[in-house]
């Protein structure tokens, strides 16, 4: 795709990510959500189910022959792909918690080339496309300088989908290694504030494509480091995520002993 190609694309995303924002926020701490779980730590909401249809319309009236994958309707194959959370922080939302965003992607071979992450509660739209840098509310945002541990406050992401023991042992090599560590419940937000500085990592054993399409690129759009999440199929495989400032990403992975590459 070409850079008009890809600036048609980011506008839609954006577009359809602040209508699926105001869509969510008319459910949000709303009597009688309906939420069903999809497996052990896994809601989905009426409001999940309302925003996806939003966002695969308004992409099939856009672009009708791009392909789509959502983490609530699944997806088709396609060279060119629409990755779609579209509440990402589902846990937060479902029990009243303004910490939840919708995550746009756009992917081209398997690898993310624009995106939006948008906080509706907060009215906070990030955007990146490749080579064009990363903006929030179309101004343009960095990775923070952060050199050592002792510096930081780092994210590390957790479900309990997959067991607490890795994420014990991991938050507790993060502490020893001088890391400032918190959880807040969204990839997808947590990626966006390393891009914008607001924090100086992000890590987590494992997550599905529509978390952290949009937001990786963010970050490496930002000039911060993010782990080759998209290498071999990480698009349908999904893994783990190791993101932060250029300055501490050697650490961070380091002390959380996944398995990634820069
Ligand atoms: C969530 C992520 C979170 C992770 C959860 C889940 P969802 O996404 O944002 O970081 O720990 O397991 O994947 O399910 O709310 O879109």
């Amino acid at each position: 795709m070409d850079t008009a190609d890809l600036e048609a694309r980011l506008d839609i995303a954006a577009a359809l990510a602040r209508e699926a924002g105001r869509c969510a926020l008319g459910f949000f701490r709303g009597d009688g959500l309906r939420i069903r779980l999809k497996g052990r730590d896994d809601p989905v909401t009426a409001a999940d189910l309302a925003a996806d249809d939003l966002i695969r319309a308004g992409i099939r009236r856009a672009f009708a022959r791009d392909g789509i994958l959502s983490e609530e309707s699944g997806g088709n194959d396609a060279d060119i792909m629409w990755v779609v959370d579209p509440i990402d922080g589902t846990h937060n939302f479902s029990r009243g918690i303004a910490r939840f965003a919708v995550s746009i992607a756009v992917c081209e071979n398997g690898r993310p080339v624009c995106g939006v992450v948008h906080d509706p509660a907060a009215d906070e739209l990030f955007s990146a496309r490749v080579g064009g840098g990363a903006f929030l509310n179309g101004r343009a945002i960095a990775a923070s300088a952060a050199a050592a541990p002792t510096e930081t406050l780092i994210e590390a992401g957790y479900s309990a989908k997959f067991g607490w023991q890795a994420y014990h042992a991991m938050t507790g090599r993060l502490l020893e290694a001088g890391f400032g560590v918190r959880q807040a419940g969204s990839a997808a937000l947590g990626l966006a504030e390393v891009a914008c500085g607001r924090i100086d990592g992000y890590c987590e054993e494992r997550l599905e494509s529509w978390d952290v399409a949009a937001a990786s690129l963010l970050v490496s759009e930002a000039g911060g480091v993010v782990n080759d999440f998209f290498a071999g199929d990480g698009l349908r495989r999904g893994g783990p995520i190791v993101a932060g400032a250029a300055g501490i990403w050697n650490e961070l992975a380091a002390a959380s002993a996944l398995s990634v590459k820069a």
